[in-house]
């Protein structure tokens, strides 16, 4: 790699192995990829977007399908030097506007299913390029692509360059743009891939990763998909996670990442036993908690030991469970240690540091955590300390052999499925709703997305509302990951004396809700 371009597809693209021919991604409906293939088509596609004349620092914002081309497309943006932006495929109009409005991306990819709302809202918050990409290779984007040279040199960027802007919520409910750099990007990945012990192809057993996240996430978009190429290992590669068909994949594949629910739907199938992960090497999880039970179960069950870690799209990845057992055991519950180069410390609600094995909130630092939100300064601000410590948001505690815990949150979040919801936004929406006079949203235990939430809902006095009518309200205008599972209508909310909701009283009461629910 040229030792001043700092851009992460150069890195990346230094990693691929010698032989280009050999095949880099696998479908599970078949379809091979080669390194050549990845390399002519991440430049055809860079030289199309830098053929449109974008502003440096251009947004290239991409709600897709998952497909292989869509993966492409995001090497591509990083090789042309603008910033991807991905989005969730189930945003809903209220929510791409916003993220439009926000963004101001010069280039928006849709599904061709949506291109009549997206190109509209598009159009009109001022982006001059819609395309569109299908997750069966149909589409503008490629047509367009197809006409321009398959050879790019990749464009210069520093460590300090924006690669990435990625859409989390706070606690009001507003999505906020994290801004990740080159050097966010390329100092975790090279971390991780020492930490987790990546065997590139000239070593022996190398690496074969089962890629069943979505791309529109840090854990897939990130973690899972540049650990893969910059050890140069092959992928096999799953648009939509199905257990079975999962299991399957996993005879053939060394490295798995997931949520936890991936892992609790693949252990309610009988298939998974010892024999079809005997040539498994590492299954990773994180995104969310993953029950002790689940870790214990996957144990006995296939006789690996799941390495737990712990990240946030502000950050990346923070801590991690050791890899190799000369670092220490994996300890089931725990987020393991900080990894090299991060700080991580545990601070009181006054900032003064807690005495070792207390409670309270994670603060960290390292070349892995991000520049700001986008066009947000001030709730930057917000959110480092003043020694410049990044305030996580979440509460946990170092033991005395150093292993983190996270025991809560101190943000109003609730992580289903390994997608976060924010009952902030949730509620906002409820409470527009004609005779909703409050509501509170809060998160319950659910067997399957191991979290989800529970709408609790106070009528304005003379108004007569259904639960079921608040519900089918919210699926019309939000992502269907976003929806409460249960809503209920109730004449009051529990406060305490300052007359703050007590969520943790509403969690108490239908912490049950879901506990006998099918796993599936
Ligand atoms: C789907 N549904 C959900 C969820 N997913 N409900 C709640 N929570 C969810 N996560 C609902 C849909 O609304 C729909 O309901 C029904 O389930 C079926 O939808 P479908 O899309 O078919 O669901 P699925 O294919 O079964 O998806 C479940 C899933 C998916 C595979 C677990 O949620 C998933 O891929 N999760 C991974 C999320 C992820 O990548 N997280 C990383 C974030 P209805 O029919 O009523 O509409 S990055 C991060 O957190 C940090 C940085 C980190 O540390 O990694
Ligand atoms: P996101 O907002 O998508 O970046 O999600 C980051 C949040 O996910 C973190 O702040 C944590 O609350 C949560 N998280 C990530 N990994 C873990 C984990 N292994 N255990 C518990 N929570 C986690």
């Amino acid at each position: 790699m040229d030792r001043e371009n700092q851009n992460l597809f150069a890195a990346l693209r230094a990693a691929f192995p010698s032989d280009l021919d050999a095949v880099a991604v696998e479908t599970d409906d078949g379809l091979h990829y080669s390194w050549r293939d990845i390399d002519r088509a991440t430049a055809m596609l860079a030289n199309l977007l830098r053929s449109l004349d974008l502003p440096e620092g251009a947004r290239v914002a991409v709600q897709v399908e998952k497909s292989v081309e869509a993966m492409m497309l995001y090497l591509a943006t990083l090789r042309a030097g603008y910033v991807f932006l991905p989005l969730n495929t189930a945003y809903q109009s209220a929510e791409i506007e916003y993220f439009i409005g926000n963004a101001e991306p010069a280039v928006v990819v849709c599904s061709p299913a949506h291109f009549g709302w997206v190109s509209k809202l598009a159009f009109q918050a001022g982006t001059r390029h819609v395309f569109t990409l299908g997750d069966d290779r149909s589409g503008s984007l490629l047509e367009r692509a197809m006409h321009h040279a398959a050879e790019h040199e990749v464009v210069r960027r520093t460590s300090g360059d924006l690669a990435a802007i990625l859409y989390t919520s706070g606690t009001t409910g507003r999505s906020k743009g994290a801004m990740l750099t080159h050097g966010n990007l390329l100092s975790n990945a090279r971390v991780l891939k020492d930490y987790w012990g990546w065997r590139t192809p000239s070593q022996e057993g190398a690496d074969v990763l089962l890629h069943a996240l979505p791309i529109f996430h840090v854990h897939g978009l990130f973690v899972a998909l540049h650990g893969a190429l910059i050890s140069g290992s092959r992928m096999l590669w799953m648009n939509r996670f199905d257990a079975r068909r999962a299991i399957d994949m996993l005879r053939r594949a060394t490295v798995f990442m997931g949520v936890p629910t991936l892992y609790t739907r693949m252990l309610a199938e009988p298939a998974l036993d010892r024999d079809t992960v005997r040539g498994m090497r590492l299954f990773i999880s994180g995104s969310a908690p993953l029950l002790l039970e689940t870790f214990d179960v996957w144990r006995e069950r296939t006789g690996h030991t799941i390495l737990e870690r712990y990240g946030m799209s502000e950050t990346l990845m923070l801590s991690s469970n050791p890899y190799d057992p000369r670092d220490g055991e994996r300890r089931g519950g725990t987020v393991g240690f900080p990894l090299p180069g991060v700080g991580l410390r545990v601070r009181g609600d006054d900032g003064a540091p807690v005495a070792a094995g207390e409670v309270g909130g994670i603060e960290v630092t390292g070349p892995n955590v991000f520049i700001g939100y986008w066009r947000m300064p001030e709730k930057t601000r917000e959110e480092f300390t003043a020694d410049g410590w990044f305030k996580t948001g979440d509460v946990g505690r170092i033991d005395e052999r150093g292993y983190v815990t996270i025991v809560g949150r101190s943000k109003d979040l609730i992580i289903s499925g390994g997608y976060n919801v924010y009952p902030a936004e949730i509620e906002g929406f409820i409470n527009e709703l004609p005779g909703v006079a409050e509501s509170a949203v809060v998160g319950v235990p659910h067997p399957d997305f191991g979290e989800v939430g529970v709408a609790v809902v106070v009528p304005r006095p003379t108004a007569e509302v259904e639960g079921a009518a608040i519900v089918a309200a919210l699926k019309a205008r939000l992502a269907n990951f976003k929806i409460p599972k249960h809503c209920d209508v109730v004449a009051e909310l529990p406060r305490n004396t300052m007359g703050k909701v007590q969520k943790n009283v509403l969690r108490d009461r239908y912490k049950a809700l879901f506990s006998d629910a099918p796993t599936m």
